[in-house]
């Protein structure tokens, strides 16, 4: 394990150049690309920054594989081998930067085995470096973070995302979903647009819980670690044990709410991250009829 911080110090470095170059475009008016829905969105920057943090990786470690969001987008095979091999959301909260709500993060993840190594979440606007080695604790800023603990679900304040489905299921069970948490019922339920910094505030202690049905493996990959060695619980949405290539997953900060949010929450089919390696994330919306 310790033969990775340097590979970690290495992509902070990186995430720290991707920032700046994130918060200058995050002030200008920006030409939108649409991919699996209406507000499933990307932008020349998501791509531009994805291609630059790959291109420092893979120029310091030739031999290492790379799972990137727009990378799959345009086609790359989404396989995740025993190989070192770098997870990589170059801006999550792609419709947060569109809109100039400062909530966008790079996510980092780094896997060996299939074993996620080490997690970085960078919270540009804010300014907020999540950071987590596996077995070696979770630091925000460099301060070590600690999830809440909260086992009683009543006293949860849950995070959680609309995600970029606008399908009638998919909305459906979302809603439901939500309705049938806040009838236990639970403190609140936030969304903040991205679901690395969702999963972030669960090892704050800022927030109880999480959970979303829909994302991808990108998304999460680095921020699971994160609440985990913070103290959290990673589970599936069914109560299993936490599969990132499932797009489900509940993130808590006990196992007692986390299971307990399996008995309520349902999910909507989607198909695995890894289901269909030439095509994960790359359905295009048709704009001419909507689908
Ligand atoms: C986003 C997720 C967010 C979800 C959005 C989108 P992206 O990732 O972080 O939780 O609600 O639909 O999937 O596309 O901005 O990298």
């Amino acid at each position: 394990m310790a033969q990775w911080t340097e590979c970690m110090n290495f992509g902070i470095a990186v995430a720290r150049q991707a920032r700046e170059v994130i918060l200058d475009a995050f002030k200008t008016q920006k030409a939108v690309m649409l991919k699996s829905s209406p507000a499933d969105l990307v932008t020349e920057t998501d791509q531009r920054v994805e291609k630059m943090i790959i291109s420092a990786i893979r120029q310091k470690y030739p031999t290492h594989k790379f799972i990137g969001e727009e990378s799959v987008a345009a086609g790359e095979r989404l396989v995740l081998t025993d190989s070192p091999t770098w997870i990589i959301d170059p801006i999550d909260g792609t419709v947060n930067f569109v809109h100039r709500f400062p909530f966008v993060a790079i996510s980092i993840a780094f896997a060996v085995n299939q074993q996620t190594e080490f997690g970085i979440v960078y919270s540009c606007v804010e300014d907020k470096l999540y950071s987590a080695q596996r077995g070696k604790g979770a630091f925000l800023n460099g301060v070590p973070l600690y999830a809440s603990g909260q086992e009683d679900i009543t006293k949860c304040l849950v995070v959680t995302e609309i995600g970029a489905e606008r399908d009638d299921l998919a909305l459906t069970t979302m809603t439901t979903n939500i309705l049938n948490l806040l009838k236990i019922p639970i403190r609140g339920i936030r969304a903040v647009g991205t679901a690395a910094v969702d999963m972030c505030l669960v090892a704050t202690g800022g927030a109880d819980a999480y959970y979303h049905i829909g994302m991808h493996c990108w998304d999460i990959a680095a921020s699971a670690l994160v609440v985990r060695e913070a103290g959290g619980v990673v589970i599936d949405t069914n109560g299993g044990e936490f599969d990132m290539m499932s797009r489900k997953v509940i993130a808590a900060s006990s196992l007692a709410v986390a299971k307990r949010m399996a008995q309520v929450i349902q999910a909507f089919p989607c198909a695995r991250d890894d289901e269909n390696p030439t095509k994960a994330g790359n359905d295009v919306y048709n704009t001419a009829n909507g689908h």
